[in-house]
């Protein structure tokens, strides 16, 4: 090896360090996530509203028990892009199997099957998870609609510890049989799966080397497919047919004899009821909405009437599970929830007195924040259908949570207005 080549190595060499150091280097921040902010706004905007979502068991050992927790609004504005909630099922966004559910209830129902939710109205949900695989695990509820994909939540980040290999699932059957829904039946399974590759294998090796494909390719298209079968090839494919339909009734015939009784999968539809419209005596309408790209905020103008008792103070604008707070709010929210998700002193008003009773008011909230953009929010500015939809929520003087829907076009402004 001549200097020159020593050099050339050295200079290789040196650059791999580099990149490597420098991959390192950036492995350090945390990656953020799979994905949930790739989906479109108007999906996470305009179609679940999620709030009062609750991770409990932010840390569990394998085999504990955590749960997810919460409630969703289904947006009065449902983009007309997105298939009607008919058929919906409650999922949760995790990175793989880290956790078995054990239950999924909504509105204190089972829904371990899918079924139809209503637009314009509120449900509570209760997914009981077990621990299964460990490691740090960004978890999300999923809303998932039939043709329309699945819908993901607010994420937070789930720690698992202990040993993988620690993991049990006992399941008590109706007839009393208790097994361990891990390894159950994982033999059989590995018994068909090899049967029927080494069966596969047998079969298109028959053919393959009966003449090789090239030959055989030229031979049928010269001479068809008759001079190509043999009496043996007939024998074999008949021999075959007779082994397969053989092994499929033992097998099924054994099945039946080991598990007399078994309860066909669930393949009919939950009907949940929604739960129950709070009376609400405050009316907001939307009058104007506005997002001014440059100083990443959204300006809604708000007409609201107050036909309650007591006054009404404003205290959070929540969509896609993004939260921005202003005093009143921020003392209401829960210490748990993502930080990444909220911005606390980020919604502001023009007049942030109560709203007496009785009294209409037009009221200018900005809620404005640099996650519009990093939660890519603002892409609602590129849809053709250019508009918002979110909870506007409002406390009484006696601490009662009023919640509003709200939702209107967006008017892009790329200008900064009057030096606000
Ligand atoms: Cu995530």
């Amino acid at each position: 090896m001549n200097a020159k080549n020593v050099l050339k190595f050295c200079m290789i060499g040196l650059c791999g360090m580099a990149t490597l150091a420098f991959t390192l280097a950036l492995d350090t921040t945390p990656a953020f996530a799979h994905g949930e902010r790739s989906q479109e706004p108007f999906l996470r905007m305009r179609t679940v509203n999620w709030y009062d979502t609750e991770w409990v068991g932010k840390t569990t050992a394998v085999n504990d028990i955590a749960t997810l927790k919460g409630k969703f609004h289904l947006s009065t504005d449902w983009p007309r892009a997105v298939v009607k909630p008919n058929r919906t099922f409650l999922n949760v966004g995790s990175p793989s199997s880290v956790f078995v559910r054990l239950s999924s209830k909504v509105n204190g129902q089972p829904m371990f099957t899918s079924g139809p939710m209503e637009i314009g109205r509120d449900y509570e949900y209760e997914v009981t998870l077990k621990a299964r695989l460990p490691g740090h695990h960004h978890i999300h509820p999923m809303y998932a609609v039939k043709d329309a994909g699945p819908i993901a939540g607010p994420g937070s980040w789930m720690d698992i510890t202990g040993k993988y290999s620690d993991f049990t699932n006992p399941i008590k059957t109706l007839t009393g049989e208790t097994f361990d829904s891990e390894t159950k039946g994982t033999a059989t399974g590995i018994m068909w799966h090899l049967f029927w590759a080494a069966l596969a294998i047998f079969w298109v090796g028959f053919f393959a080397v009966r003449p090789m494909y090239l030959i055989r390719a030229r031979v049928l298209a010269a001479q068809g497919d008759e001079l190509l079968l043999d009496p043996i090839d007939r024998k074999v494919g008949a021999i075959l047919l007779v082994v397969i339909l053989v092994v499929v009734a033992i097998g099924y015939f054994s099945a039946e004899a080991q598990h007399p009784i078994t309860v066909p999968l669930q393949a009919g539809e939950t009907k949940v009821k929604p739960l129950p419209v709070k009376p609400n005596p405050l009316v907001v309408d939307v009058i104007h909405a506005e997002y001014d790209v440059p100083g990443r905020a959204m300006r809604i103008n708000i007409r609201a009437t107050n036909n309650g008792t007591q006054p009404v103070s404003i205290g959070e604008f929540t969509t896609a599970g993004i939260r921005f707070t202003n005093k009143v709010g921020a003392a209401k929210l829960d210490p748990n929830y993502p930080a990444e998700l909220v911005a606390s002193a980020g919604l502001t008003l023009d007049n942030e007195s109560p709203i007496m009773p009785g009294a209409t008011v037009e009221i200018k909230i900005e809620s404005k924040d640099v996650l519009w953009e990093v939660q890519r929010l603002v892409d609602i500015l590129h849809d053709p259908d250019q508009r918002f939809a979110g909870l506007l929520m409002s406390w009484t003087d006696s601490g009662e949570r009023l919640i509003n829907p709200i939702h209107a076009p967006v008017l892009p402004v790329f200008t900064r207005l009057g030096g606000a």
